[in-house]
């Protein structure tokens, strides 16, 4: 395959690897590409237009909704909608899930989990921003599809993938058959294969965890991170501390460099900030399918039963070795502060 491969014949040749196939995921993947293109388009000139700031309005996890926000959920649903592959969309920036139900859509095979703009409050102070999605095939029989369809644990994943909004335009996703990157060309406005059958250093030196929340992180946490702080030279310490504050853009930096991202629980926040199905989930399935590990500090996060749509969860997600070395301490048994 050469480098100017886009994503679109990618897909199609991928395509072989699943036998029953008939073309709705190659489809379904096509159509996510397209919104991708038009967000992209926006987030780039996001300081020339009125479309800075917030929307006025709050999303269900009471964060004020960037008009971005509301823009990028739009396009998503909108290509999902009229795509015809997929039969509800769950988005982070919706209370309930959204079921498609025309004509063409009602019997469709998927589901799409997303979050549409990740790492929204970077938008004002240019710093990358991300797309996350998850997709799911449907298990309740005909008709409306339920809740339950997207209520079901990370293992359950046909595919996921991340469009990062960053110095370049690029979506990595993976089918369970590894992780292979894309590089938009806005020349020719296609996505190119730019980085294929990527895979994680199995050890890094980079941490990276909003050191912010020291005191309240537990004391597993709290080790874990004086741990990377001490000079030893043997094992590349201390490590370098990277922290951008949207979740794509650091775990894409460890996915490339190796390293770990911890989001852990607190006192006030006792299963984290991070949402199981709209980011851990999604983003666990790529660092595993690239060699990495993801847990919520003892549990794989596709483990983990997902109860509520807007579950959250911890999570140790990155170089397998560091994120062993950090459950190591996590075993010691403490209470957050
Ligand atoms: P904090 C962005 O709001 C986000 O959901 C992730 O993209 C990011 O990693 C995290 O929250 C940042 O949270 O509490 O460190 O600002």
């Amino acid at each position: 395959m050469n480098n100017f491969t886009t994503l679109g014949q990618f897909i199609i040749e991928k395509q072989a690897d699943f036998p029953y196939a008939k073309g709705e995921l190659s489809r379904l993947l096509r159509d996510i590409g397209i919104a991708a293109k038009i967000v992209n388009r926006e987030v780039n000139k996001a300081g020339l237009m009125d479309i800075l700031g917030s929307a006025g309005n709050t999303n269900i996890q009471g964060e004020s909704q960037q008009k971005l926000d509301v823009y990028a959920n739009e396009q998503f649903i909108s290509a999902l909608r009229s795509g015809g592959e997929c039969c509800m969309v769950a988005s982070e920036e919706n209370e309930t899930v959204i079921p498609i139900d025309s004509a063409v859509s009602k019997s469709a095979k998927y589901i799409v989990a997303i979050d549409p703009l990740d790492g929204s409050s970077n938008i004002d102070v240019n710093v990358p921003v991300g797309t996350i999605f998850s997709i799911y095939r449907r298990i309740s029989p005909e008709g409306p599809a339920l809740l339950s369809d997207v209520l079901q644990k990370g293992t359950e994943q046909v595919a996921a993938g991340y469009i990062i909004y960053g110095s370049s335009t690029m979506l990595v996703y993976t089918t369970g058959r590894g992780v292979n990157g894309f590089t938009l060309d806005p020349s020719i406005g296609e996505f190119c294969l730019s980085h294929p059958e990527m895979k994680i250093p199995e050890n890094g030196t980079i941490y990276s965890i909003n050191e912010g929340y020291y005191v309240h992180f537990p004391q597993g946490v709290k080790s874990y991170i004086k741990y990377c702080q001490v000079e030893d030279e043997a094992s590349n310490r201390p490590y370098t501390s990277r922290y951008i504050g949207s979740m794509v853009a650091d775990l894409h930096r460890n996915l490339i460099k190796g390293g770990i991202f911890i989001y852990p629980c607190t006192a006030a926040a006792p299963n984290g900030k991070l949402r199981l199905v709209y980011e851990c989930n999604p983003l666990s399935f790529i660092i595993e399918q690239a060699g990495g590990r993801a847990t919520n500090g003892s549990t794989r996060i596709l483990e983990v039963e997902v109860n509520t749509l807007h579950q959250r969860s911890p999570i140790f997600i990155g170089s397998e070795q560091m994120v062993l070395k950090a459950e190591s301490f996590m075993n010691e048994v403490f209470e957050p502060s």
